[in-house]
Formats: C-alpha cells, sequence, structure tokens
C-alpha cells in the first residue's frame, strides 16, 4: 500500500538539483483516486445535494485557495500569520524540544516555516491531500531547513490518521492551523480530535488555529470577495469533477453563495443553478431544480471557550490561548494529559 520512496530518486534530469539535496522521505496513500466519484455519487443522491470541502484542493484549486489567502477580504491567513510570528518564540517554549512535529494540511507549509525556526523539531511530518503542493512544498523547505527531517505523507486525515511511526520516543506534537477544524460537523471534529489525541498519545500536543466568532458582516464578506476568487474556487469543484470523474457540469450554470448560518454558528458555502438542468456523472443523472443547491462547504466559527470545550471531550487540557487585539482568530497550545498520567 505504501510506498517509501527518496523522493530525490524520483526528480527528472532537468529537476536535479547541482548540489545533494536533503533527503526527504516519502509516503503515498494515494487518497481520493477512487473516493471522489464515490462520494460524488452519494452526496448529488441526497434530498440536500452535497460534495465535502476537501474535494476543492485540485492543484487549481489549492492556487485559488493561495489567492483566497491574500484577499482583503479574507481575514483569517494574515490573521493567524500575525499572532505565529508576535508569539513563537513563546509558543516553542511551551511546545518544548526534540519533539516529532506532524502538520495537518500542510498545503504550501509557509505557517510551519515560521514556527520552525524557533522549534527545530527532530522530524517534520506534513500530511496533506495534494501530492503536487505536498511535495513542491517539501522540496523548498528541505532547503531551508536541511537538519530537519522531513517525511512527507499524501493523505486524506480526515478518513484515517495511520502515519508512519518515525518518532524515536520523541513527544508527537500536531500542528493543524488554518482553522480547517472548522470545516467538519461539531460530531466529526470531535471525532477528528479524538483521532488527534490518539495520535500524540499521553504528553502529547496539539497546536491549534480556529476562527473565531464575529460581527456576521465580516464573516459574510469575506466568503464572498469582490474579485470573485471565493466563487471561482468554489465553481472550480465542478471543473475538477467534470475532468476527474467526465460529469458534464456546465460552470455558468452555476452560482456562488456564501452566508453566515447563525443558528448553527457557521458559514456555508453553496453551487446554486441557475435553472432547471439534469447532470450525467459517470452514467448516473441528477435533476436540478431551479434555485436548488449542492451544498460545498460549512466553515464552523467557534468562541475561544466553545473550541476548548470541544477539545476537553477528547481529554485535551488548554495550555495557552492566543488571540489578535481584534479577537478574529485564535491558535490554541493544548496537551494529552490523563487522570493517571
Ligand atoms: C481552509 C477551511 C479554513 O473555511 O475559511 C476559504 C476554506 N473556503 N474560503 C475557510 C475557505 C472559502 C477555509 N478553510
Amino acid at each position: 500500500m505504501t510506498a517509501t520512496t527518496a523522493l530525490n530518486e524520483q526528480k527528472t534530469a532537468t529537476e536535479q538539483y547541482s548540489v545533494t539535496p536533503p533527503a526527504i522521505g516519502f509516503d503515498d496513500f494515494h487518497p481520493t483516486q477512487d473516493s471522489l466519484l464515490q462520494e460524488v455519487l452519494k452526496g448529488l443522491a441526497k434530498e440536500q445535494k452535497t460534495i465535502p470541502p476537501k474535494f476543492f484542493y485540485d492543484a487549481n484549486g489549492s492556487k485559488l485557495f493561495d489567492e483566497i489567502t491574500q484577499l482583503t477580504e479574507y481575514y483569517p491567513t494574515r490573521t493567524e500569520i500575525e499572532l505565529i510570528k508576535t508569539h513563537r518564540q513563546e509558543m516553542a517554549r511551551y511546545i518544548g524540544s526534540s519533539i516529532e512535529l506532524i502538520e495537518l494540511g500542510s498545503g504550501s507549509s509557509l505557517k510551519v516555516q515560521l514556527l520552525l525556526e524557533g522549534l527545530k523539531p527532530s522530524i517534520y511530518i506534513p500530511v496533506d491531500i495534494s501530492r503536487e503542493h505536498l511535495l513542491e512544498s517539501c522540496q523548498r523547505l528541505a532547503e531551508y531547513f536541511p537538519e530537519i527531517y522531513i517525511h512527507a505523507v499524501c493523505a486524506d486525515y480526515s478518513s484515517k490518521l495511520e502515519l508512519p511511526d518515525l518518532s524515536n520516543g520523541n513527544r508527537k506534537v500536531v500542528f493543524f492551523p488554518g482553522s480547517s477544524i472548522g470545516n467538519f460537523e461539531p460530531q466529526a471534529a470531535a471525532n477528528l480530535l479524538e483521532n488527534v489525541a490518539t495520535l500524540v498519545g499521553q504528553g502529547g500536543g496539539l497546536l491549534i488555529g480556529v476562527d473565531l466568532q464575529k460581527d456576521h458582516a465580516v464573516l459574510n464578506s469575506a466568503y464572498n470577495d469582490g474579485k470573485g476568487v471565493t466563487a471561482a474556487f468554489n465553481l472550480n469543484l465542478l471543473n475538477r469533477i467534470n475532468s476527474e470523474t467526465g460529469a458534464d457540469f456546465n460552470l455558468d450554470k452555476f452560482s456562488h453563495k456564501a452566508f453566515y448560518n447563525s443558528q448553527e454558528e457557521r458559514i456555508e458555502m453553496h453551487l446554486v443553478s441557475n435553472k432547471e438542468q439534469q447532470i450525467n456523472v459517470n452514467g448516473s443523472n441528477f435533476k436540478f431544480c431551479k434555485g436548488e443547491s449542492i451544498h460545498t462547504e460549512n466553515s464552523y466559527k467557534y468562541s475561544v471557550q466553545s473550541f476548548q470545550k470541544l477539545a476537553a471531550s477528547v481529554g485535551f487540557k488548554p495550555v495557552k490561548t492566543w488571540v489578535d487585539p481584534q479577537s478574529y482568530f485564535s491558535i490554541h497550545y493544548l496537551e494529552m494529559f490523563t487522570a493517571d498520567g
């Protein structure tokens, strides 16, 4: 199942380094290859059609997401980066040394780069579903930090958290930035945190970025940007499904919709059908009424207390929480300690 490969051996002649590159490990769990079609067929058969947001991140989707993070309206990324820059020494002191650092959804690994300068873990294990993005980022990171062993894992962390055990007795700390936890329904979020708890074990840590509840106008404009990048990101999902499953979605016949649902304390994103239409996905037909939507994302917003309560439900004790001056975003450091530990 898992092929451990020295990445460097896979590089073609034109890509080769002029100096010996640092060695990188790589495990590929081949996520989504057959599950995209399955999950699309399953999701479109529901009363409220849905497609899980993890499928946003093909190469083009990852690029669009990076663009979102640069938008004026989209405050989470820059606020979280500011928090890390301001508090990273303190974060490193709380986290401690000689650790195995595991990042879930590492993307371009830009945030961890800020941490690594002070943190100096023995090993860094980025886990991401987007293979090209993951490998590119690791190559870049390995050149910056030749003293840290980097072992990339291409996997869907939401379905399982089976990682190669390379910890060598080091404490494990999971880094889960970007408020990606917000994509999970409260029960699924608890299950994910429970998997993280099992992964890091007694005395292990979790450094996690969590977007906060705030003025609804600020939330709504963060997901309805003026340049339409979020709309393109949402619609790209249909493009991806077309190219990977042979579906026949016409992107002109769907519109982006995002709004804060205050009852559920979440942003919802939908793709709304502009007219009555039929879509064929790999031989199955799905009827859309005019105005009917595919629910593509939830982005739950927490308070510091509501997140701590969620984390406590699986045994994580809050150690320190950092919040920006506007109280837009939070970063929590928590540890697993059971009563007898
Ligand atoms: C990566 C899940 C944190 O919910 O803000 C950004 C994804 N969707 N704009 C978020 C997203 C639309 C993002 N997360």
